[in-house]
């Protein structure tokens, strides 16, 4: 949980555009409430539970209003979570290249540092802000908030919001958005959906990325999917590789399909 590793208590964020680093909109200081009861030791597990209710429940409360914004403008709001280099944004530069119909595409980076991924997206040409996170290990609906804000995306437009890598604690960070696509890449092993239940839990889709390689790891992708949708029957798969392309026209037609 957040709380235990204290993520949740990081408070400063930066949004930045490609290139236009001077004109970014400042440090942000996000408010997580903290109650000043932590501090004493007595009913020490009381208290920390109730902290942590108070910045989900906050959070929960923003990603309402995020989520109205895209209703409003009828945005397509993808969440993609994953673990660090599972090839979200391979996956993303793949999409944007290949993408055949006329919506707008827009796209939010999250990594506690660097403009890498944001740099990789501005190169295809589509409008990107980059959210560094610092000391946090996800985005939270305040820093989507600010992003879009900066972003301004179209009405009717996709939005891909890359969420820091992480299997954990974005899990639990509502953002606002409508899907919520977890992938997984070959390499990483077939037991992930079991060991990281929360993350498959709180998907509609699974992405299995990086198939070329499985030639040469022993991933059995029947039993990861069987692991996940022991944790969520509901659960969706596409295979593909961001690399050589296969199995990306199933991607594309389910953007085309959820648009
Ligand atoms: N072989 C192979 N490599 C991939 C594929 N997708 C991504 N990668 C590589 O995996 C690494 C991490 O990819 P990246 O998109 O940065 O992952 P992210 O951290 O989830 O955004 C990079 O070296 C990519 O070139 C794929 O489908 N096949
Ligand atoms: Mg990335």
């Amino acid at each position: 949980m957040c709380t235990t590793c204290g993520c949740g208590e990081s408070t400063e964020v930066t949004i930045l555009r490609p290139q236009k680093a001077d004109a970014f909109t400042g440090n942000l200081t996000l408010g997580h409430h903290h109650h000043e009861e932590t501090e004493h030791h007595h009913h020490h597990h009381e208290k920390v539970l109730h902290v942590e209710q108070d910045i989900l429940q906050q959070n929960n409360l923003l990603a309402e209003r995020n989520r109205g914004y895209f209703e409003a403008k009828n945005i397509l709001a993808i969440n993609l979570v994953s673990s660090p280099g599972s090839g979200k944004t391979s996956l993303l530069e793949a999409t944007l290249k290949n993408k055949k119909d006329n919506s707008s595409y827009y796209v939010i980076e999250g990594d506690q540092q660097t403009m890498n991924d944001a740099n990789r997206i501005d190169a295809t040409g589509v409008p990107v802000v980059q959210v560094n996170t610092g000391q946090g290990c996800h985005l939270d609906s305040n820093m989507i908030n600010k992003a879009i804000k900066e972003l301004n995306p179209a009405d009717d437009s996709i939005l891909f919001i890359e969420n820091v890598g992480n299997l954990v604690c974005p899990a639990l960070f509502d953002l606002g958005e409508s899907t919520r696509v977890v992938i997984i890449s070959v390499t990483e092993g077939d037991d992930k959906p079991i060991k990281y239940p929360d993350m498959f839990h709180s998907a509609q889709y699974c992405i299995i990325n990086k198939i070329d390689l499985l030639p040469y790891v022993d991933f059995d992708i029947e039993k990861a999917k069987a692991y996940a949708l022991r944790v969520n029957h509901h659960l969706e798969f596409i295979e593909l590789s961001a690399r050589t392309g296969e199995g990306m026209d199933k991607w594309l037609a389910l953007l085309k399909n959820l648009k």
